[in-house]
């Protein structure tokens, strides 16, 4: 199983990268925020409580985020790997990742990390929040709400996985083709 974690702050790219890298090295795509999105929009109870956290630009609690990322993994039977898009996003979330895996005798591959600076990412969830719909891109404090929490509490998982070697960076700017392509370049480089 090829596992890898999608990782930058909000707007760097995560979702846009992941769909085009599940169809090429036909991988799960997991992605939290799009999960949680889906039960808000069929307002479910998990949906209605993450709205309360995603709207104001705040993480969903751990105990909730991990325990519907478990069940989401144990969906698929034998799949090639998977793609975490957003998740983890805390140590905690990374151990008790580290924990799913290891029951299915697999583990986290790499992490490839999307460079981008702030100034952009900001140009980027306001562009999007002109045709998103999405609250936490359509207001300048959610917005730095977010940055700001992925600096925090985000961030510290680039040590977690560079102390495994696990941890590659990747340059965030450019057209979406050309950072592809560069994370491509990455990923067939671990994988040979
Ligand atoms: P997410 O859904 O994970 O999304 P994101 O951080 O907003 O963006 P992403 O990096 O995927 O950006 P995208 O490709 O769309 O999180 C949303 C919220 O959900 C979080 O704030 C949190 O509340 C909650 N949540 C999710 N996971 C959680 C977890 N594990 N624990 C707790 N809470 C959690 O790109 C952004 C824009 O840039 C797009 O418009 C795109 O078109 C554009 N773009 C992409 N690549 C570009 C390029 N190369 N050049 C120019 N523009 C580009």
């Amino acid at each position: 199983m090829l596992n890898v974690v999608l990782f930058g702050p909000p707007g760097a790219g995560k979702g846009t990268q992941s769909e085009k890298l599940l169809n090429k090295y036909e991988l799960v795509h997991l992605s939290t925020g799009d999960i949680f999105r889906f039960n808000i929009k069929n307002n479910t109870e998990l949906g209605q409580l993450a709205k309360t956290y995603m709207d104001d630009g705040k993480l969903v609690p751990d105990e909730v985020t991990i325990k519907m990322l478990e069940a989401e993994v144990n969906k698929y039977n034998n799949p090639n790997g998977f793609i975490f898009d957003g998740f983890p996003r805390t140590i905690d979330q990374a151990k008790a990742l580290d924990t799913f895996l290891e029951k299915l005798n697999s583990e986290i591959g790499v992490m490839l990390a999307l460079d981008v600076p702030e100034e952009e990412l900001k140009s980027r969830l306001k562009q999007r929040a002109l045709t998103s719909g999405r609250p936490d891109d359509a207001n300048d404090d959610v917005i730095q709400n977010r940055i700001n929490i992925y600096k925090n509490e985000t961030l510290p998982l680039k040590d977690y996985y560079s102390n495994q070697n696990k941890y590659t960076e990747v340059y965030g700017i450019g057209t979406v083709e050309e950072v592809f392509f560069r994370l491509c370049e990455a990923l067939d480089g671990i994988k040979v």
